[in-house]
């Protein structure tokens, strides 16, 4: 050991929470400790909260010392949310897999009149949407293909046909690639198309799509979707008009150190802009049923590194969410100490994930959610889509606003 340590005040616990005794006996009380002096001018900067630059970023990934990046993640996270820990209760709406896509990424998309293609009539959807409502969903996550016959139409009246039946549930539709398929469909600029979809009931878009913005990898893994700038500048135009969205990162597969982080620096300066991301979400590439299923999967030395970098590198994102589904339960859990203060949802019926492979059930009752997060010594909060608290009662479930 180098010796030089140094000491933060301990991080506030609710009285009312049993916290475990492994955790209140390790706190945030110990000092922090590296080995790697490489280190030494981030943690300075971490303790005075300054940004971290691009060579900042990539020592972050470069170092072996995932302890103390995780230290430094989770100061910085407890900083800003304390214990609270959020979830929501969501369910999931993929009205078709049909896409003319072809991502080498993806296991979901189908092309149209192949074995397991699926577009949902309309009727259908709603069904589905009805299906678990009685766990109280207070969001529908609906992402898709990109089907080349279904009319623009379809999309606005899922929307507000939703909107119809299940007023109070908040819309997060649409990933910024979708959009631009169906304002290229139906010839319409981005924000004319972003502006029919919000009058039609759409509340917020979700983060995907998003992959890693450098051409050279978009070429491998996405080729045929909108390219990283024509992303950023969807989601510029959405905030434009006052829609939140989430922003994600597909990590995991053919990118580099380098790759993540310009993806990072690109998302905090648009950021900067807009204000209009609440939540980064890092994906784990899973290879499964991939064209690209030769790579090996992501080790959890990753993906709790991907957190803990991102709770660090993205200062003016509100919110880094561990999403169980596809990081698992437990590595989701024990990152709520290492940068992450959010765990997605109940999440009723998750598809992508689970035709690439993944193994994690396809949904999990609030209860659960609760005991993982109070188990890793957080304090479990039930929000909505825009992070304000949602109260049950036995007969009610009301959105503090
Ligand atoms: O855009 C597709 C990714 C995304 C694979 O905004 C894959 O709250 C891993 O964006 N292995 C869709 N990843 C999911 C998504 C998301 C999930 C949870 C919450 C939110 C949010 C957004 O999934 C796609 C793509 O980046 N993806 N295939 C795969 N084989």
């Amino acid at each position: 050991m180098t010796g030089w340590s140094s000491t933060l005040e301990p991080c506030s616990k609710s009285a009312k929470i049993p916290i475990p005794d492994i955790i209140k006996a390790m706190g945030s009380l110990h000092a922090f400790q590296t080995d790697d002096l490489r280190l030494k001018p981030i943690y300075e900067k971490v303790l005075v909260g300054e940004r971290m630059d691009a060579a900042d970023a990539l020592t972050l990934y470069c170092t072996g010392d995932i302890l103390a990046v995780g230290w430094m993640a989770n100061s910085v996270r407890e900083r800003m949310h304390g214990d609270k820990t959020y979830f929501n209760v969501n369910r999931h709406i993929n009205p078709t897999n049909v896409c003319v896509a072809a991502c080498r990424l993806c296991a979901f998309g189908r092309k149209k009149d192949v074995a397991g293609a699926y577009t949902m009539a309309l009727e259908e959807a709603f069904e589905t949407a009805a299906s678990g409502y009685s766990e109280a969903v207070t969001e529908f996550h609906i992402v898709g293909g990109l089907h080349p016959d279904l009319p623009f139409q379809y999309f606005l009246d899922l929307c507000s046909g939703l909107k119809q039946r299940f007023p109070q549930v908040h819309l997060k539709a649409f990933t910024m690639v979708e959009v631009a398929y169906l304002a290229r469909r139906a010839k319409l600029s981005i924000r004319e198309t972003l502006e029919q979809l919000k009058a039609s009931g759409v509340d917020s878009l979700p983060g995907g799509g998003a992959e890693i913005f450098a051409d050279r990898v978009r070429h491998i893994i996405c080729d045929h979707k909108i390219d990283g700038d024509q992303w950023l500048e969807t989601a510029k135009l959405a905030h434009q008009i006052g829609l939140k969205s989430n922003a994600t990162m597909l990590y995991g597969h053919v990118e580099n150190d380098e790759d993540r982080v310009d993806h990072l620096m690109k998302l905090r300066a648009l950021q900067d802009e807009t204000g209009g991301f609440q939540t980064f979400i890092p994906l784990a590439f899973h290879p499964d049923n991939t064209p690209l299923q030769h790579l090996p999967k992501t080790t959890g030395m990753l993906d709790i590194k991907q957190i803990a970098v991102s709770r660090l590198v993205l200062d003016n994102f509100p919110h880094i969410k561990s999403y169980w589904q596809m990081m698992t339960a437990k590595i989701a859990q024990i990152s709520l100490r290492f940068g992450a203060d959010d765990m997605d949802g109940t999440v009723i019926e998750e598809k992508i994930y689970h035709d690439a492979g993944a193994t994690t059930p396809q949904g999990m009752r609030r209860e659960e959610l609760e005991r993982l997060i109070r188990a890793a010594g957080r304090v479990p909060i039930e929000r909505d889509t825009l992070y304000r608290p949602v109260t049950r009662t036995e007969t009610s479930v009301t959105v503090a606003v």
